[in-house]
């Protein structure tokens, strides 16, 4: 039996729907609302000590951290194979995503509660001392001091400059490894593509198309048309997208736009 603690809108927990998909896989779902909190109540806390979907249970098993879900799942279940069959791309698929946990989902927090969340926690909270106390909460200590900065000065935040600097290089590089192949390290989809869903979704939502709509990043803009025109894709993540939130990602994202272009402009 498959259990998946996730949240509708969570990067992380789009893509273990995704393979959770690819692998015709049946699955319990215990949706967590992040907004009010459930995933720093005590009995979440319990299941994972860090606060944070996705978390799966497998035959009484605990597994956190969403690149190694989907790695569990992918040896759990063999078929169809979401990674290549040689060390080669195999290595190189892991390279992709040892980038997400490496920088670009901080990144992606940054972005989204700088943006967007931002307005959503506020109005929940209703006083920065209520604000003050749901951050000394968080469990991880680099979440917490993401939304802490990110929280009370939106895109003027310092930090905020540095998430956008490491989407413009992402994206850059993507494009390159595109330009020779359908999918990111080969011609088949793998675990990297479906990694790298959640957060091209993001901007997307974000309203942040301006970051691959030049001439330049025509490989990541055909890529991205064709993961979304996948079935994993739409039932991983299209089926989830919480109609609540996306009026006011794009508003949000509309808002920091000019922000955002001056920063781009400075690295191109
Ligand atoms: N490195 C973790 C990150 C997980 C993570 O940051 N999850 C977010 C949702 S995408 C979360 O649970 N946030 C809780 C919060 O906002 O307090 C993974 O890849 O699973």
């Amino acid at each position: 039996m498959i259990k998946l603690y996730h949240n509708d809108m969570s990067t992380c927990a789009q893509k273990v729907r995704f393979v959770l998909h690819e692998k015709g896989l049946e699955w319990d779902s215990e949706e967590l609302d992040l907004r009010a909190g459930d995933q720093l109540k005590p009995e979440f806390l319990r299941i994972n000590p860090k606060g944070l979907v996705p978390t799966l249970i497998h035959d009484a098993n605990i597994f956190a951290e969403s690149n190694i879900i989907i790695e569990y799942l992918n040896d759990a279940f063999p078929e169809p194979a979401l990674l290549p069959q040689e060390a080669l791309g195999r290595a190189r698929a892991r390279a992709w995503m040892k980038r997400l946990d490496d920088g670009i989902h901080l990144e992606v927090v940054s972005l989204s509660f700088g943006v967007a969340f931002r307005h959503q926690l506020i109005a929940a909270t209703g006083s920065e001392a209520a604000l003050e106390q749901h951050f000394a909460k968080i469990p991880d200590p680099y979440i917490q001091d993401v939304q802490r900065q990110v929280v009370s000065l939106g895109v003027e935040a310092p930090r905020f400059e540095r998430s956008i600097r490491a989407f413009e290089y992402l994206l850059r590089d993507l494009d390159a490894a595109l330009a020779t192949h359908q999918w990111i390290v080969g011609d088949k989809l793998t675990l990297a593509d479906i990694a790298y869903a959640p957060y091209a979704t993001r901007l997307k939502h974000l309203h942040l198309q301006g970051l691959w709509d030049g001439d330049d990043k025509l490989n990541f803009a055909r890529w991205f048309e064709a993961l979304q025109a996948t079935a994993g894709y739409q039932a991983g993540l299209t089926k989830w997208f919480n109609p609540k939130y996306l009026p006011l990602m794009d508003q949000a994202g509309i808002e920091a736009w000019p922000r955002i272009a001056g920063i781009v402009a400075q690295v191109r």
